[in-house]
């Protein structure tokens, strides 16, 4: 388990020509969304207060609320002290100041390899924008980046605000308005074909909350049936769906402000029922979602779930649901992804995500060790690098 080299399908950060995209060091660590939400349930500032704030200071603030006047008890939290102690500081006397020494806040190329290694990570998936105006500036004609980093296209804008896009659309020269009337659909599939011959992405991605249908006649589904989908198979690429997010429940919170919800599984198994030409990976938010998203990958094997998504990266959850998809699926699922925004953070991730996996994997194969079946080393490391690499790769390039 720790020496397997992992395939992170699903991250938040950039390659090293991305510039300042790519997060690193203590303030970016501490700031990170999660840690705000949870700072705020102790210091209780006004928000406009907050965000007013330098980067430094909200990061002092975050120490204190959540290291000084508590213990960082936290998945969050108690992941900086592990950082921390796999960076080399004593976590019995860290301040915010040792942590700033100990964590560059510019990474070299060479700090950016000792991460990958210290987490045993030989590439990520990042999440690329065609939207986002500072990765727009970025992909300039020709720009080559890091191999170890590797594209995803995300397409939540487009998909759940194209009336918001459509100016931007238009002024790339793409005739798109928001109805989807007239020639939109082609338009939308030229834009998508551009964005895959310039990025090279891995896969296409949406993220969508409870209020995703399938079939569905609205502009949604129009764009996935017209659009998306044939795109996928055009280009042979899987489709991640990313479902129960419930975006900004309290916008004053910023990133940090967004929520969960329970969703209906009906939708995916509809779209793999209809679409049998179609790949589709899956992570549901909800912990009530998990169950019947492993029945769903039972009966369709062009889906795919991934990951323990955020709210449910937790020890006990990503337990409860490895547990469960290896009793219902056996070892034919992506295990983990780190959803790491901040380069020092695949450090923690990935080292709970090999933590929670030995114990779930230990206890069954010595089960099977009990009756006799003859667990050996090689199918063991290959049950392992499946989980953890190989069921991504096979899925994405099937
Ligand atoms: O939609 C996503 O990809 C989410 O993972 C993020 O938007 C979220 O903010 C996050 O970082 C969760 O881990
Ligand atoms: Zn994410």
């Amino acid at each position: 388990m720790d020496s397997v080299q992992v395939t992170d399908m699903h991250t938040h950060l950039f390659a090293p020509e991305f510039g300042s995209l790519l997060l690193c060091g203590a303030d970016e660590l501490l700031t990170f969304h999660y840690l705000i939400s949870e700072s705020f349930r102790v210091h209780r500032r006004p928000y406009a207060d907050f965000w007013k704030l330098s980067k430094a200071e909200q990061s002092a603030q975050i120490w204190q609320a959540l290291f000084v006047e508590n213990s960082p008890l936290s998945e969050a939290a108690s992941g900086v002290i592990s950082v921390a102690r796999r960076l080399g500081c004593n976590p019995a006397d860290l301040s915010l100041q040792r942590l700033r020494e100990a964590l560059p806040s510019e990474p070299t190329l060479e700090y950016v390899q000792t991460m990958l290694d210290a987490a045993g990570v030989a590439e990520v998936v990042m999440t690329n924008d065609p939207f986002d105006p500072a990765e727009r500036a970025c992909w300039t004609d020709g720009f080559q980046w890091d191999a170890r980093f590797l594209a995803s296209l995300r397409l939540d804008a487009m998909m759940n605000h194209l009336e918001q896009v459509c100016p931007l659309l238009q002024a790339d020269g793409y005739e798109v308005d928001g109805q989807l009337r007239g020639k939109s659909s082609t338009e939308l599939r030229r834009f998508l074909a551009a964005w895959i011959e310039r990025t090279h992405p891995v896969y296409m991605a949406f993220s969508v909350a409870d209020d995703f249908v399938y079939p569905d006649n609205g502009i949604r589904g129009r764009i996935l049936d017209e659009v998306v989908l044939p795109v996928c198979r055009e280009y042979k690429l899987a489709l991640a769906l990313m479902v129960g997010a419930r975006r900004q429940v309290n916008p004053k919170l910023q990133l940090a402000g967004d929520s969960v919800a329970y969703a209906s599984v009906r939708p995916i198994e509809a779209l793999c029922l209809h679409h049998p030409d179609n790949r589709f990976l899956v992570t549901m938010l909800s912990r009530e979602n998990q169950h019947e998203l492993i029945v769903a990958a039972r009966k369709f094997h062009n889906l795919m779930i991934f990951g323990c998504w955020w709210f449910v990266n937790t020890d006990t959850l990503v337990e409860e649901i490895t547990r469960m998809r290896l009793e219902l699926l056996g070892p034919t699922f992506i295990a983990q992804h780190s959803d790491a925004r901040v380069l020092e953070q695949l450090i923690y991730k990935w080292d709970r995500a090999r933590s929670v996996l030995k114990r779930v994997l230990t206890d069954k194969y010595a089960r099977l060790a009990r009756d006799g079946w003859n667990v050996t080393r090689a199918d063991v490391e290959r049950d392992v690098d499946k989980l953890l690499r190989k069921n991504f790769w096979d899925f994405v390039r099937w």
